[in-house]
């Protein structure tokens, strides 16, 4: 009974945003299915060994001598664990070299879309096939069906890209572009991760990853490259008179700074802190206020000197920027 409720906890981890066993990417299926092959297959090995053993002590005699033969060893200890292994590294390398590149269902040029890795939040770039491109953050917007290349960088240490449900981890590394090439199959929004230990808050560099109809995609990015929804507010005016435009970018006015995230169109985004909170405008004003209670270490720096007022103003502007 408490084995059934054990695995019952552990079974439900199984489905979920962000969970490699219910995935909806062709990657992330390959592996899927190379890890139930692994399990199942060491699963009934391991009930034969343990079979065997078990005659080795109780079987009758005739059954004895059987198991103590030269053929046993011949066939069972070296022709059947030769073939089998052997298969398995050619069919885990066929699994997991393959890209979707040479899939059926993926039609197109691939979707370019670069990914730099910071402490602690993730810059995404969407990059058009005219040289143009259009900057985000903290979330990943994908075409269903379309073949999405990403370039995977990182400006300071080692950061690990880990979408479970599209694909496996790709380590971000400072100097280098290594590339991920995935299709996510269906409309959807799962999370990613980051994987690879990176210093006081990794363990708050999260993303989401949103899947969308292509049509709508299209859409979503022809909006995403415009300039801010509103300007010449009084929030935006707060906003660069308290030197927020130095670290970040609201296109459409003058902050053109890049050491945070692009806001541009944060209301548009679910979360912001990179996963720590649902935005809206509430929760733009909570980051504000406390972020570096709710981000331990994160790098922006500790707005205390604003008055209430000017927080609140910043927040309303903030959160009209779809
Ligand atoms: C010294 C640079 C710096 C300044 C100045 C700065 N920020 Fe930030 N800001 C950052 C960094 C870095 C992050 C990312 C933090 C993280 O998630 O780890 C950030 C994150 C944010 C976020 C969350 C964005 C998202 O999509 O997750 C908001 C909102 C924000 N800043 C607003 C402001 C406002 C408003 C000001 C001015 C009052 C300001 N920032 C000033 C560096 C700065
Ligand atoms: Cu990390």
């Amino acid at each position: 009974m408490a084995l059934l409720l054990i695995s019952i906890g552990l079974l439900a981890g199984c489905a979920g945003e962000q969970s490699a066993l219910s995935g909806g990417g062709q990657e992330s299926d390959r592996t899927l299915l190379l890890t139930i092959i692994l399990t199942a297959g060491s699963a009934v090995i391991f009930l034969l060994v343990i079979a065997a053993i078990a005659a080795a002590f109780f079987a009758p005699a005739r059954v004895k001598r059987w198991l103590a033969s030269n053929n046993i060893v011949i066939w069972g200890g070296i022709a059947f664990p030769t073939v089998v292994l052997s298969a398995l590294l050619v069919y885990g390398f066929l699994a997991l070299g393959a890209g979707p590149a040479n899939s059926t269902t993926a039609a197109g040029d691939p979707l370019r879309i670069r990914v730099d890795g910071l402490q602690w939040w993730w810059r995404v770039t969407y990059l058009g096939d005219d040289g143009e491109a259009i900057e985000s953050a903290n979330e990943l917007r994908l075409p269903a069906g379309r073949t999405v290349q990403l370039e995977l960088t990182s400006s300071d240490v080692i950061h690990s890209f880990w979408v479970p449900a599209y694909a496996g981890k790709v380590d971000m590394i400072p100097g280098r572009t290594n590339t991920l090439t995935l299709v996510a199959e269906e409309p959807g929004i799962v999370r990613g991760q980051c994987a690879e230990y990176c210093g006081g808050a990794h363990a708050f560099m999260a993303f989401s990853v949103v899947t969308m109809d292509p049509a709508d995609f299209d859409a979503w990015l022809a909006e995403e490259a415009g300039s801010a929804a509103l300007t010449g507010t009084q929030g935006e005016r707060a906003f660069l008179q308290a030197g927020c435009g130095g670290c970040h970018t609201v296109r459409g006015t003058s902050a053109r700074g890049s050491v945070g995230p692009d806001l541009t169109h944060i209301a548009s985004r679910r979360t912001i802190g990179a996963g720590l909170l649902p935005t809206d405008r509430n929760a733009i004003l909570t980051w504000l206020k406390r972020h570096k209670s709710l981000k331990p270490d994160n790098l922006m720096p500790a707005y205390d000197m604003l008055s209430a007022e000017e927080q609140a103003s910043i927040a309303d502007w903030l959160g009209q920027l779809e």
